[in-house]
């Protein structure tokens, strides 16, 4: 899958070079002339690409759906699920808060926005910030049917679990259901292991499409904006993640990175965290050693709800938009930012693009113009991308903490690097 990433990136721009030398090299077949930029990039990178996110999403559903069932039915007490609960929300919305605070820390220091032309032509459609009543009762099925059909994963998790706690409590019924959850979760999770063989051609035809069409100028033009955010990224997680492992579980964090290759690959190229879900979770339980009752339930609720990139995306692009419309925003303006940030992240799913929209809920907030948003739009998907990987980052990272604590870390699996170094 590495190598499937390096030849995309690869073809990607050796194709870019060469249409931006030699310009589309058109042919003619059966008297209609063809566009190789067609054919390669809207054609066979974009299909090839788009089949291998579809397919990953397809499995979504079911498997957090059986997945979390199987694991509520496998607690030792319900009241465990409560502390799984408590935990896990706590540590996610905790790292969340630290992202952005740094982000909008870093970028009050940097003034990236600082010269930026104030944009004439930039138009954005704003949409407005849940309230906290409407996120908690919208984590609430009227009908689980629809959540499954429009993925609606706060609602699955609600009903998995309620679902999964009833199955406990009725005794033979309930395990002859569990009995059959437990063979249901075995094939999807045989489905997720042949999707990943199909993943280096996936991920090739993804980045080479993306490589092919990047607009390096927009980049450069907005380039302290795009370094800042990528450094505190990166500072997140390496620094943080790092820190909170190390104190929290004792864990060496290079486990942690090694062991979440493949996952950063999958989501650094689908820009999505609901797609990679599936391997994010499998990398939970067989890498690293999370029990599935806590994978099962942590890892989806953090795909969910956890979006620490995201949140720094937004910290510094709210900073960034303040600043190139030369706008002062108050320490209750930044206070309002982190609320609305992490409220925001709690209520969307993990697919492309999701933040530049929970942004525009942020700017609305603390007044700044909407607008604002058009003006980053340009250098967005290779932040995608890079924020993506450190949101599953952070919902694994988790995951490790809150087994932990509940002795359900599997820590053999840390001995297969070097043996007894784990704890260094
Ligand atoms: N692409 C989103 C995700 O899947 C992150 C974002 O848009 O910021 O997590």
């Amino acid at each position: 899958i590495f190598i499937g990433m390096v030849a995309g990136i690869i073809t990607g721009v050796l194709l870019k070079w060469s249409f931006d030398d030699s310009g589309d090299l058109a042919f003619s077949v059966f008297g209609t002339t063809v566009s190789t930029y067609d054919v390669l990039v809207n054609g066979i990178f974009n299909v090839i690409g788009q089949i291998f996110i579809n397919s990953l999403k397809m499995l979504i559903v079911p498997l957090v759906f059986v997945s979390l069932v199987c694991g509520v039915a496998n607690l030792s007490e319900p009241s465990k699920l409560g502390r799984l609960g408590g935990k896990s929300v706590l540590l996610y919305i905790s790292t969340t808060a630290i992202a952005i605070t740094i982000a909008m820390i870093a970028a009050l220091i940097v003034k990236p926005g600082s010269g930026i032309p104030i944009p004439t032509d930039a138009v954005f459609a704003a949409k407005e910030a849940p309230t906290l009543a409407a996120v908690i009762i919208d984590i609430f099925p009227s009908n689980p049917f629809l959540a499954f059909t429009e993925g609606k994963m706060l609602q699955v998790i609600a009903f998995a679990v309620l679902f999964g706690l009833a199955m406990a409590m009725v005794g033979d019924a309930g395990k002859r259901v569990a009995a059959l959850f437990e063979d249901l979760n075995a094939v999807i999770m045989k489905l997720v292991t042949i999707l990943m063989n199909l993943a280096p051609y996936g991920v090739f035809a993804l980045l080479a499409k993306l490589f092919t069409t990047i607009d390096e100028g927009r980049i450069a033009s907005l380039a302290i904006y795009f370094v800042l955010v990528f450094a505190v990224l990166i500072f997140h997680f390496l620094v943080n993640y790092s820190i909170i492992l190390k104190l929290l579980t004792g864990l060496n964090p290079k486990f942690l990175f090694l062991k979440m290759r493949e996952a950063i690959i999958f989501a650094f190229s689908t820009a999505s965290s609901s797609a990679t879900l599936p391997v994010t979770l499998e990398t939970a339980t067989k890498k690293l050693g999370v029990g599935k009752s806590v994978a099962s339930f942590v890892v989806p609720l953090g795909s969910t709800i956890n979006m620490d990139g995201t949140a720094i995306m937004q910290g510094v692009a709210t900073v960034f938009i303040a600043q190139v419309y030369g706008i002062d925003l108050s320490t209750s303006d930044m206070l309002m930012v982190v609320l609305t940030a992490t409220l925001a992240s709690i209520g969307t799913a993990g697919v492309p693009g999701v933040g530049t929209l929970m942004l525009s809920m942020v700017l609305v907030q603390v007044g700044l113009p909407v607008e604002g948003v058009a003006l980053i739009l340009g250098v967005d998907r290779l932040l995608d991308m890079t924020r993506t990987a450190v949101n599953i980052t952070g919902d694994c990272m988790v995951s490790c903490v809150v087994a932990k604590s509940e002795n359900e870390l599997d820590e053999s699996v840390y001995y297969d690097l070097n043996a007894g170094d784990a704890y260094e």
